[in-house]
């Protein structure tokens, strides 16, 4: 076989075998580019004698004529195969059920969503809401709220420090949202209505307390806010929380340093079947400690508690959201588990309201 028909029969061959388009450019290149196979022959055609060029040089003109169009029908082939394989790979069955939108499927977690019914109610009375910093100084968190040096509370194993900075003074993760409401006396003229709500850390892990935890709190400043006042905010408040008709409470003295007096606030319940329910029953359930400002905690943040006085609560919201939708496990509520968040969580566009109840 001559040299002309074998690089004929091998270029024909490799046409036929190359697979995708950019095998077949390779297989072009290699034969009609610049220094292919088929251009080296018709490079030989000036080194010969005229009579040589006329015969070499129409076979050679054949031999690329012939794998340019063998070039050309093996890319039409390709193309097509290709064009089918996409079209299989992206088929789109119509009749398949629409995918669920997000606004569906995703859930409001519960402390969120409690979050935002306290915000509701309080809005509704008049309050502002207010927050601070998680990372505090000793003197908002402690010192100004009235804890003495060496109080309990201001140990290594109840509070998370940061290391001492050069200076000796060490910030610390807040205990409480109390700082929140030194921040706004401080900033703030009275009169004030206020509610703090946010993240608390304190160093204890057990089935009922987790290091971060949700609190809020609440601080009333005028010339002649009284416990009073206290008392019928806290019934409004849980009347519309637990969203039952009346609820009767009890105050028991208590003591905290930066409230004087100071008591815990326990709600009439019923645990009869063992479901807990509110408004009802002859028991009792501690829900949250208040008091009247100490006059030091007022000095502290510019007052004069001769002229101005006023009161304070706190509660946990983890402990009133799991009382209100049944939940009995706390961790649950740190484990990003999608079941559990779409068993308690809420509907996105469900957002509570005082008109007809918080959670209808
Ligand atoms: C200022 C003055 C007074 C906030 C108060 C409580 C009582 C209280 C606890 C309830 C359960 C915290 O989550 S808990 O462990 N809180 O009992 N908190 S009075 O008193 C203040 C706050 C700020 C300037």
């Amino acid at each position: 076989m001559s040299d002309l028909s074998q690089l004929e029969k091998e270029t024909l061959a490799a046409i036929e075998t190359a697979n995708d388009e950019a095998a077949l450019e390779n297989v072009r290149v290699a034969a009609l580019g610049k220094k292919g196979s088929i251009s080296a022959l018709v490079a030989t055609l000036g080194k010969m004698s005229p009579e040589e060029r006329k015969s070499e040089g129409a076979r050679i003109n054949a031999l690329k004529d012939k794998v340019a169009e063998a070039l050309g029908l093996r890319k039409t082939v390709l193309r097509e195969a290709a064009l089918q394989a996409r079209l299989a790979g992206e088929t789109l069955d119509v009749t398949l059920p629409a995918r669920p939108a997000a606004l569906e499927t995703g859930r409001i977690h519960p402390i969120s969503q409690v979050m935002d019914e306290l915000t509701a109610i309080f809005a509704d009375m008049g309050f502002s809401i207010a927050e601070g910093p998680d990372v505090e100084t000793d003197d908002f968190n402690f010192t100004k709220l009235n804890f003495p040096p060496g109080h309990p509370a201001r140990e290594m194993h109840d509070t998370f420090f940061f290391n001492r900075k050069e200076d000796g003074t060490r910030k610390l993760l807040r205990t409480h949202t109390s700082p929140v409401q030194v921040r706004t006396m401080l900033k703030n003229p009275p009169p004030l209505r206020v509610i703090c709500p946010g993240r608390t850390y304190r160093c204890d892990s057990d089935q009922t307390h987790t290091p971060m935890f949700h609190q809020v709190e609440g601080l009333v400043i005028d010339r002649k806010a009284h416990m009073g006042h206290l008392k019928w905010i806290l019934e409004e408040f849980c009347k519309t929380f637990f969203e039952v008709p009346n609820v009767k409470m009890r105050f028991r003295p208590s003591f905290f340093p930066f409230t004087e007096p100071s008591a815990e606030v326990d709600i009439q319940c019923s645990r009869k079947g063992g479901e807990m329910r509110f408004g009802e029953g002859d028991d009792w359930l501690e829900i949250l400690g208040c008091g009247m400002v100490h006059p030091n905690v007022l000095r502290n943040c510019g007052l004069d508690p001769d002229e101005f006085q006023g009161f304070a609560w706190g509660m946990g919201i983890d402990r009133i959201a799991m009382l209100k939708y049944g939940m009995n496990d706390l961790r649950a509520f740190f484990e990003a588990d999608v079941r559990w968040l779409s068993h308690y969580g809420f509907r996105p566009l469900d957002l509570p309201t005082l008109a007809g109840g918080l959670s209808s």
